[in-house]
């Protein structure tokens, strides 16, 4: 175990440091190819070749270790973050499986590819999981895809010396997929465990509600006489908000809210609201969309304001890979520790590849159960018994069984 504890410290040591590769000073913010990723590809590039890897970007921008001979196990997620993140949503996977290679000294008995995808949060682009959606051939759809400043994804990847018509080497072809993650909630530490089986990956729904009311005077516009975009979608958000209260298992989010003008004295003309919808229940999470779609449709026409919606993106539930989940199970059991199962609420790229390949999930607590922001943690011992799971999991793992 104490191979594992050192190489957890050196682990974490590597995720607090490629943290600071950011878009903003003083805080962790990494989006697809933005010029700090440059600084993190080169970081793990230096110490994939320090073991023996051999190290390449594909077309999107994943990047791609790889050691040893015949059937592809494949270690990966993701090495973009959210704005003002953790240090460790995404990249401890990453780091973990380049911990794992350097545990085994390079004797490998079957082909290990750690991959860092370039981008699962979607937020430059509104749409999530493009560094492995071109693992499994379903990134084309997104390359005209426009950031704020009118960036495509297809010159984005050209601006950091890719080719996006290359997109389909970029295809894995592998017999099973594995994916360290933090929890990024409180199950496991009310647990009291460190580690814990993922099960299914809850399916999530991303929408923008657009409500176009009328901007004007803050002191002349009668109360009755207004169309206020901004009060429509906050009576809509309290509608959201109840209906996660009231729907067991239901997650519902307004992230983003752009009010336009935006301004003291006056009312607000349009306003541009996010939706993020997750259940681990298809039916009742598509369900729940269409509830608060036709809720805020009834609002506008009693506000006089419009509603558009756009759907960005229907992500169904996925299950884990039995065979791999079970010699996850094996493998935290002959640690001693014992073995939990859980659904994960957040999405991952493991959803992604699951369709084309055995997949499986380890998480790790996160202490306070926070994510998606700075104090986001993780605890050594967990790391290190990450690692001595991760052993185990490949010394029991066959692809011929995958
Ligand atoms: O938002 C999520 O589900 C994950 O953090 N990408
Ligand atoms: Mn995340
Ligand atoms: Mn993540």
């Amino acid at each position: 175990m104490s191979r594992c504890l050192d190489a957890a410290r050196g682990a974490i040591a590597r995720c607090q440091m490629l943290a600071t590769c950011s878009e903003e000073p003083g805080r962790t913010t990494r989006t697809f190819l933005s010029p700090p990723m440059r600084d993190v590809h080169d970081h793990l590039r230096t110490w994939m070749e320090a073991c023996g890897m051999e190290v390449r970007l594909d077309a999107v921008g994943n990047l791609r270790g790889t050691i040893g001979q015949g059937p592809r196990l494949v270690i990966g997620s993701h090495l973009d973050t959210v704005r003002d993140a953790g240090a460790y949503d995404g990249v401890l996977g990453v780091v973990l499986g380049l911990a794992l290679v350097e545990l085994l000294e390079g004797h490998v008995p079957f082909t290990l590819e750690v991959v860092g995808c370039a981008e699962e949060e979607g937020v430059r682009f509104g749409v999530p999981f493009l560094g492995s959606r071109a693992l499994v051939g379903t990134a084309a759809p997104l390359l005209d895809l426009a950031d704020a400043d009118g960036i495509s994804v297809r010159q984005a990847i050209r601006s950091y010396g890719l080719d996006a018509d290359q997109l389909e080497e970029a295809r894995l072809d592998a017999a099973g997929y594995l994916e360290f993650h933090i929890e990024q909630g409180p199950v496991l530490e009310h647990l009291d465990a460190p580690l814990g089986v993922v099960d299914a990956i809850a399916g999530q729904s991303r929408l923008d509600l657009t409500f176009t009311g009328q901007a004007n005077h803050a002191g002349t516009t009668p109360m009755p006489l207004r169309r206020d975009a901004l009060a429509a979608a906050a009576e809509w958000m309290l509608l959201v908000e109840h209906a996660a209260h009231t729907t067991s298992g239901l997650m519902a989010t307004v992230g983003q809210l752009h009010a336009t003008p935006n301004i003291r004295n006056v009312i607000n003309g349009r306003v541009v609201a996010s939706l993020d919808v997750r259940h681990a229940a298809d039916e009742v999470r598509r369900a729940a969309v269409d509830h608060l779609c036709a809720g805020a449709h009834a609002i506008g026409r009693r506000r006089g304001v419009a509603v558009d919606i756009a759907r960005h993106l229907d992500q169904p539930a996925v299950a884990m890979a039995p065979a791999l989940t079970g010699i996850l199970a094996e493998a935290i059991a002959a640690t001693g520790l014992t073995v939990h199962h859980l659904t994960s609420g957040a999405g991952h790229d493991a959803m992604i590849v699951a369709p084309q390949m055995p997949a499986a999930m380890l998480f790790l607590r996160s202490p306070g159960g926070i994510s998606h922001h700075p104090d986001e943690r993780v605890l050594v011992e967990d790391v290190a018994a990450a690692l001595e799971v991760g052993l185990q999991f490949l010394h029991r793992w066959d692809p011929r069984h995958a």
